[in-house]
């Protein structure tokens, strides 16, 4: 019960009990401490994937130096502090942002062994860490340069071949182009790959919901017209409540709700609102007649167009369901069918 009188009291407990958390940490089989590896001139503290670069540098040989590899917190600090009073000096590999290197340089160690990582610039402070980064930190030889397998090569994502969002992007690129840019709020999905060149169909994504309520946002402010993209499972988990906040207000929006029956950039999934969606919108207040459906295909694009024009140009919210399939669902299903 986080109610003031007690949450006070539990957050006192909750910091008495960190001395206990921090013994499990050093206990932890999720947690590795080999401080007795045979060269001590650097000690390596190592999160998730910083370990496996860490692996793949030293391949079968074991790894000279002393490592600590850190799954489960808070952070083991008697065994770092040990670390630290036995070798020359400390290296840090995360993934991501140095959280556990700013923690440790302001828990007292700064200014005495040096502590090398993101934050000394032994390693950039941005970007993903790879094998190759690892070893260059730990003064090993470079191995850019040498020839990257074919199968490695960058291949950014891509909405599929027939995917039924990309026909929904033409048709809507059609209808907001008098506009100019700026115009349409996307969520997470693969329909967040509508950025891309050719479709170049949306502006924004920050998380999962925000299309609407930035939309909402962006529509009260005077922009017009404001359009949201939301898939249809993204909306199950957090677009309602925004919808609800633009019926309230009357904001002057299109809510475009992707629907390819399925979480498709996840693998796939089943969600809760599939095949209701039209009944959600209505139920919360949407008017019957600013729901609109098509089936997003080719054949349909001049439908299409029409309909995202008469939403944009009527007054308050309107919600436009194109509803096809995604084609690699479609593809396991015919598989199986098949069997
Ligand atoms: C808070 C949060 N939870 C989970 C995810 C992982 N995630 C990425 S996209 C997505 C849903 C995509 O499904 P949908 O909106 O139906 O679009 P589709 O990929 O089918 O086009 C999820 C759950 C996330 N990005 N953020
Ligand atoms: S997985 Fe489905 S929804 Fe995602 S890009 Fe491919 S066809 Fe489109």
């Amino acid at each position: 019960m986080l109610l003031p009188a007690v949450a006070r009291r539990k957050y006192k407990h909750l910091i008495e009990m960190q001395k206990d958390f921090v013994m499990e940490a050093a206990k932890s089989p999720f947690n590795s401490f080999n401080l007795d590896a045979p060269d001590s001139s650097k000690g390596i503290i190592t999160t998730g994937l910083g370990y496996n670069y860490l692996r793949e540098v030293f391949g079968d040989q074991p790894i000279p130096y002393p490592v600590i590899k850190i799954c489960q917190y808070p952070v083991p600090i008697n065994e770092i502090h040990a670390m630290y009073d036995k070798c020359d000096s400390l290296y840090f590999f995360e993934e991501g942002m140095p959280i556990l290197e700013e923690m440790i340089k302001g828990a007292g160690f700064k200014g005495q062994k040096p502590i090398h990582g993101r934050l000394d610039g032994t390693l950039s402070r941005d970007g993903e860490l790879n094998p190759n980064k690892v070893a260059v930190a730990l003064g090993m030889p470079d191995t850019i340069g040498q020839d990257i397998p074919e199968v490695v090569t960058g291949r950014p994502p891509a909405l599929c071949v027939g995917c039924p969002h990309a026909d929904s992007y033409l048709a809507l690129n059609e209808a907001v182009k008098e506009y100019g840019r700026g115009h349409v709020f996307s969520d997470i999905g693969c329909y967040t790959l509508g950025f891309m060149p050719p479709y170049n169909a949306i502006n924004s994504c920050v998380d999962m919901g925000a299309s609407i309520t930035m939309a909402k946002g962006a529509a009260d402010s005077g922009l017009f017209p404001a359009i949201a993209v939301i898939g249809d499972s993204t909306f199950a988990h957090s677009g309602l409540t925004g919808l609800m906040d633009c019926l309230y207000d009357k904001s002057n929006v299109v809510i475009v709700i992707l629907d390819n029956s399925t979480t498709g950039m996840t693998g796939g999934q089943d969600y809760t609102a599939f095949g209701k969606l039209e009944q959600i919108c209505l139920g919360l207040g949407v008017e019957k007649e600013h729901i609109r459906t098509f089936v997003p295909f080719k054949k349909n694009f001049d439908e299409m167009v029409q309909i995202f024009k008469e939403e944009i140009a009527s007054e308050g919210v309107s919600v436009v369901i194109p509803i096809r399939e995604c084609v690699q669902t479609l593809k396991r299903k015919h598989k199986l069918e098949a069997k």
